[in-house]
């Protein structure tokens, strides 16, 4: 019913989270980032800022056509909208989700990617670049520990801003980060790291691409990612 467009990322994980939660039934069509694939003029016409995850849904609640949709915060909330599951109907439980979903999308993984970028990936070492964005996801950190210092997820109980949040700090020891300063962060992860359907996400990940290569980055790969320019997004277009 649904196709999700997806590499083991992140970003990619969250939705298979979900997904995996929901038992909704859906099928991975692979997008290996690292060789280009997210350049392919029918994934560009339903993502057209050459990034995934993005879902096809053949069965959509209005019926008609299929309908197709970018960024994992819209399918996310896409998702639950359609399944009715986490996500509160009401009006109170449902904002603070919608807060804590947003904050992940303009703070925590843009920023922690950023660290990602200069503290992996990055040709040469900029030790003011490293700094700044290990700093910030320090901060970031300290914010998720705050906020769940007092409650079991995030907003109400388990929700799609957890499964946003998550896979984010899976790396946190690449990020430069110690779960131990954050003992409310590290509880939270732990609970939904063991949780089945975040065992079943990870193992369909991991069916994908090796884990093991997570991290790693060919020359290509690296000409493909951090080679992008305005003509890049354009059907045919590669870095
Ligand atoms: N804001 C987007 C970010 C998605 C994103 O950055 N995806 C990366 C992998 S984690 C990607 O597809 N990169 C391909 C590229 O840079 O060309 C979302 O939340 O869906």
């Amino acid at each position: 019913m649904i196709d999700l467009y997806y590499w083991p990322t992140p970003n990619g994980h969250k939705i298979t989270i979900f997904l995996e939660e929901t038992a909704m039934p859906y099928t991975i069509i692979p997008v290996d980032i690292g060789k280009g694939e997210q350049f392919q003029p029918n994934f560009l016409a339903i993502s057209p800022n050459n990034r995934m995850p993005a879902i096809v849904d053949h069965a959509p609640m209005e019926r008609g056509e299929p309908i197709s949709v970018f960024e994992s915060g819209a399918i996310l909330l896409y998702l639950a909208e359609k399944s009715e599951k986490f996500l509160p109907l009401d009006l109170r439980g449902r904002t603070e989700v919608l807060e804590w979903l947003f904050w992940q999308m303009g703070g925590l993984g843009p920023m922690l990617g950023q660290n990602h970028h200069f503290s992996r990936y990055a040709p040469e070492r900029i030790p003011y670049a490293i700094d700044r964005y290990v700093r910030e996801t320090k901060r970031l950190y300290g914010v998720l520990n705050t906020r769940l210092a007092e409650r079991e997820f995030l907003a109400g109980a388990y929700s799609i801003a957890d499964m946003a949040a998550y896979p984010w700090v899976v790396p946190h020891e690449a990020q430069g980060q110690n779960l131990a300063d954050f003992p409310h962060v590290r509880r939270w992860f732990e609970a939904i790291k063991s949780r089945p359907a975040t065992i079943r996400a990870y193992e369909r990940g991991a069916a994908v691409s090796d884990p093991a290569q997570a991290g790693t980055m060919t020359e290509e790969a690296r000409k493909i990612l951090f080679g992008q320019s305005a003509q890049t997004a354009q059907p045919g277009g590669k870095a």
